[in-house]
């Protein structure tokens, strides 16, 4: 590997690319990420990194720029001269791709094709190594269980869709080009810090604000669905080991354990000593505190999807053979972390995202 270690991230503002970010930082990398501009400031998850160009020169930089824009990108990448990207960046939420279905594929697949374009470009093949944020919804129907990098896929949104293009845009330009390009198949991560309008976020704060008297009830969609859901720090590591391979290559990451949505809501309210007992059926079927009797869980069938992926588990062996990389963070202490810094910051507005997906 080269000497220097430069990355660059796009997608910096969200859940994992602050915990890459922080994770390269530790290393001793410099780190540029890419940020969009919007009205209101979005840099909280890293703001914690931030130095302050007037006092140091620091190791850790934030640029403007967009996927969708490809000069902003080839500029960014002649300026900064990575070692290393990783491609973070999409609209990653599956239920709005169904409602920004162009837009998803403009930032998500074409998005990834203007990055590796501009490598190209460049002449950095040999310089830098690409690193694609893939995903287990590339799966979608459930032809085999345990999904593994073998598995054949059968995307079930227009977000899966966008990344099957960029998963293969990828493979393609290491064939093609011998570009160190890899992918991470990664399983849901999540954390404190996960997007809240994911579900197992939706679900921790409203455990919170129903806690603390400022909620009375959490409307959810598909309680049935089942993910592998592991903790986004120990992901991000294993998304750093991927480009440290000796070849590129296709890993996935995953606990190799699924939970439905409903177990995941059990979970969350045992947290704060809370049972819950399921009454009713499909759209009918509600969450109820065993002890009270009072309702906390309904069902919205708005946030049912027009086409759901049932079931998704992983199998993480390659990764485990070949890069060592484990997850280390059991289910029961994500759910606990999640739910206690919750109880902490509990600033939930409930309005803001009862109706939001
Ligand atoms: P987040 O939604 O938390 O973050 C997405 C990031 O991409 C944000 O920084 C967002 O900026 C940025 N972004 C969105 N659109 C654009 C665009 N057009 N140009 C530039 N930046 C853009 O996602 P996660 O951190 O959870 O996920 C990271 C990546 O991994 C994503 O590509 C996701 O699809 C993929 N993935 C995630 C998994 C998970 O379970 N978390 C599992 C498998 C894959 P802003 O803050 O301005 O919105
Ligand atoms: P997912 O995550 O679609 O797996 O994509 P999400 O948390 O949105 O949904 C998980 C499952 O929960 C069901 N569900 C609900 N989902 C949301 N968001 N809101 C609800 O109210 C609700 N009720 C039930 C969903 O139907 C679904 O089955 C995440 C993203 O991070 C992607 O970017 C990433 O690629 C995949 O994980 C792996």
């Amino acid at each position: 590997m080269s000497e220097r270690r430069v990355a660059l991230i796009t997608g910096i503002t969200g859940q994992d690319g602050a915990y890459l970010a922080e994770f390269l930082l530790d290393k001793g990398y410099e780190v540029h990420g890419v940020k969009r501009r919007s009205s209101l400031i979005n840099t909280s998850r890293v703001d914690h990194l931030y130095q302050d160009p007037h006092v140091s020169d620091g190791r850790f930089r934030l640029h403007y720029g967009d996927l969708t824009d490809s000069s902003n990108l080839i500029r960014l990448i002649q300026e900064t001269q990575p070692t290393e990207i990783y491609n973070l960046a999409a609209q990653s939420h599956v239920a709005v791709s169904f409602e920004t279905p162009e837009y998803t594929a403009n930032s998500d697949a074409i998005g990834t094709l203007r990055l590796l374009e501009a490598i190209r470009i460049l002449k950095l093949e040999n310089e830098c190594r690409f690193y694609q944020a893939s995903t287990s919804e590339l799966y979608g129907k459930v032809l085999e269980t345990p999904q593994r990098e073998t598995t054949p896929f059968y995307p079930r949104s227009p977000y899966a869709a966008a990344k099957l293009y960029a998963y293969w845009v990828t493979v393609n330009y290491r064939e093609a080009y011998g570009m160190f390009a890899s992918n991470g198949i990664l399983f849901n991560h999540e954390g404190p810090t996960r997007g809240e309008t994911f579900v197992t976020r939706k679900i921790t704060r409203a455990v919170a604000a129903i806690t603390n008297g400022r909620q009375d009830r959490l409307y959810l969609g598909n309680l049935d669905a089942k993910r592998d859901w592991g903790f986004a720090r120990d992901y991000v590591e294993g998304m750093w080991m991927i480009l440290q391979h000796e070849k590129p290559d296709d890993f996935v990451l995953a606990t190799g354990e699924t939970r439905s949505v409903r177990e995941f809501v059990e979970a969350a309210f045992a947290v704060v000593g809370t049972q819950i007992e399921w009454r009713g059926k499909g759209v009918d079927e509600t969450g109820v505190n065993s002890k009270t009797g009072e309702t906390l869980i309904s069902i919205d069938p708005r946030y049912y999807r027009p086409t759901e992926v049932d079931l998704l588990l992983g199998d993480a062996t390659k990764a485990r053979e070949v890069l060592g990389w484990e997850p280390q963070t059991s289910f029961e202490e994500l759910v606990e972390m999640m739910v206690k810094s919750d109880l902490v910051a509990d600033n939930y507005t409930p309005s803001m995202v009862q109706g939001q997906h």
